[in-house]
């Protein structure tokens, strides 16, 4: 990795961005496997590169849409951790006040507009964002992330061959983490994933999900093409989700489905150590990164224990927001 152009203040706050998202979701690994909080958590542990990579191309007033696994997404993005924090404890004070939940988080202040438990929802409300942003003239883009199953939706073929026709200022950026649920991508995918772009004229990169600089620069390049009115990009991320599915499949599932060698060896690619290891190549000492950590160990914590301490939303709430 090289980091020509970004600052060690800016490097530093990518470092700060993915170690906030590997934090906040080992408490909540934790806290789901305890059992205290309810409900499927799908993390983002390993994928972190990817989020950070592209939303650091990006301003508050882009767009952005996410999945099920959204919350790497939605801090990379901006959105603050005490907000999303309340909102997976279903608390009052969530982003979303308590009603979204992990898999359906938005904070439309800072152009995330929303996961979507829908695997593939996301990638049409980010088209229609797309033409939003191209009616209003004022260069801004809009992102869909979405996995490697999610391409095998017929969406994403709808998707691109309206923006590409429109010359939309849409990102397609798939993550491809080589599952879907239970299933390898070799098993239920044809072909090259960033191949499916050709067909429409619509320019793609494959590039590794988990060297943030790879992924910041093909982003810039996709954002700027984006913004000039060149149309879309699809890029895709090659990648790895460490943990499973979702935190409870231990739970349910009656053998293990991937090797334990494989994610032994994605483990030996972790995306925060290669980017911990290009910064304590004479840009950062390793207690600087050690403050960060933590830095972010704190916020999370305090994070965790307001949530905890929140009131539930009041039952009448469950009728509101229904009709507009
Ligand atoms: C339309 C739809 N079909 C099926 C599901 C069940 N489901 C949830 S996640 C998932 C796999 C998605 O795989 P991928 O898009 O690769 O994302 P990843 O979990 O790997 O991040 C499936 C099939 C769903 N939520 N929505
Ligand atoms: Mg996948």
């Amino acid at each position: 990795m090289s980091n020509k152009n970004l600052s060690k203040d800016e490097l530093l706050s990518i470092y700060r961005s993915m170690v906030t998202i590997r934090q906040f979701e080992e408490r909540l690994s934790a806290e789901s496997k305890s059992g205290i909080l309810p409900g499927p958590v799908h993390v983002y542990i390993g994928q972190e590169a990817v989020a950070v990579g592209i939303c650091a191309q990006l301003t508050d007033d882009d767009w952005i849409t996410s999945t099920h696994r959204g919350h790497g997404h939605f801090l990379a993005k901006g959105g603050t951790p005490a907000a999303l924090m309340k909102e997976i404890y279903g608390r009052e004070t969530g982003i979303c006040g308590g009603k979204g939940g992990s898999m359906h988080v938005a904070d439309f202040s800072r152009g995330i507009i929303g996961a979507n438990g829908i695997v593939g929802g996301g990638i049409a409300l980010a088209t229609g964002a797309a033409l939003a942003a191209q009616l209003d003239g004022k260069g801004r883009c809009a992102i869909a992330f979405f996995g490697d199953g999610a391409a095998n939706q017929g969406v994403m073929c709808e998707a691109m061959n309206v923006a590409a026709l429109w010359k939309l200022p849409l990102i397609l950026v798939c993550e491809n983490n080589g599952y879907s649920e239970f299933s390898k991508a070799a098993d239920v995918t044809a072909g090259v994933l960033s191949d499916r772009a050709k067909a429409y004229g619509v320019p793609s990169e494959q590039v590794d999900g988990n060297d943030f600089m790879e992924v910041w620069r093909a982003a810039g390049r996709a954002v700027a093409r984006a913004r000039n009115g060149e149309g879309p990009t699809f890029l895709e991320a090659r990648t790895y989700r460490l943990h499973g599915h979702v935190e409870s499949e231990h739970t349910f599932l009656p053998k293990a489905y991937r090797e334990e060698s494989e994610v032994e060896a994605w483990r030996e690619r972790d995306p925060i150590k290669a980017f911990a290891a290009m910064l304590s190549d004479g840009i950062a000492s390793a207690q600087e990164l050690e403050a960060i950590e933590q830095e972010i160990a704190a916020l999370v914590e305090e994070a965790a224990a307001e949530a905890a301490a929140d009131p539930w939303p009041d039952p009448e709430a469950a009728f509101k927001h229904m009709f507009a």
